[in-house]
């Protein structure tokens, strides 16, 4: 009895070992990240986070707003340029996301004059190339602040090109993964 004891513990010692085991680094997918910019700078910079809503309250200025749990992208975004002007230094403009149907990782763009003007013959905010990390991997986007928004192919709004249009869950395929500058009216 003391020998298959002995046994068994040895074995639930093994399996802990093998349980303990760190996986592959290879075998890690990548977490989604949640980045913001601002737009109409030189060379725009992604400040990233770990949640979307860390992400939407670095882009507000830091100023805090109270929304229900829950409350949709849209709803926390809206909230947040309702109080431009009042508390809030940035605008959103729009979201960006790697993957269709907003999801992936996201790219917060801001800017500091309010909302874009009704016609799209002038151009509110541009970013003539992509924060790191950001180039050839947008795939859907929603926009705000009665913005459209134009991808470009190339850097400096070069090559081939799609907009000026607003929320769309896929950018198709000719665009798919490789815009690499935007302008947004
Ligand atoms: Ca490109
Ligand atoms: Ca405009």
């Amino acid at each position: 009895m003391r020998q298959l004891h002995r046994a068994i513990t040895t074995i639930a010692a093994l399996a802990l070992i093998g349980i303990a085991a760190p996986t592959s680094p290879a075998a890690a997918a990548e977490p989604d990240t949640h980045c913001v910019a601002r737009a109409n700078v030189d060379n725009p910079q992604a400040v990233c986070f770990d949640t979307f809503a860390k992400a939407l309250q670095f882009a507000s200025g830091g100023v805090l707003y109270d929304l229900p749990k829950g409350s949709s992208v849209s709803a926390r975004v809206d909230a947040l340029n309702a109080g431009f002007g009042v508390n809030v230094v940035n605008t959103v403009i729009s979201i960006e996301y790697t993957g269709s149907s907003y999801t992936g990782s996201d790219l917060i763009w801001t800017g500091t004059s309010g909302n874009c003007s009704t016609p799209t013959g002038n151009v509110d905010y541009y970013a003539t190339g992509m924060p790191a990390g950001w180039n050839n991997v947008i795939t859907s986007f929603k926009t705000y602040a009665n913005c459209w928004v134009k991808h470009y192919e190339s850097p400096g709004f070069g090559g081939a090109v799609i907009g000026y249009g607003p929320t769309d869950s896929y950018i198709g395929a000719v665009m798919d993964n490789q815009t690499s500058s935007q302008r947004w009216s």
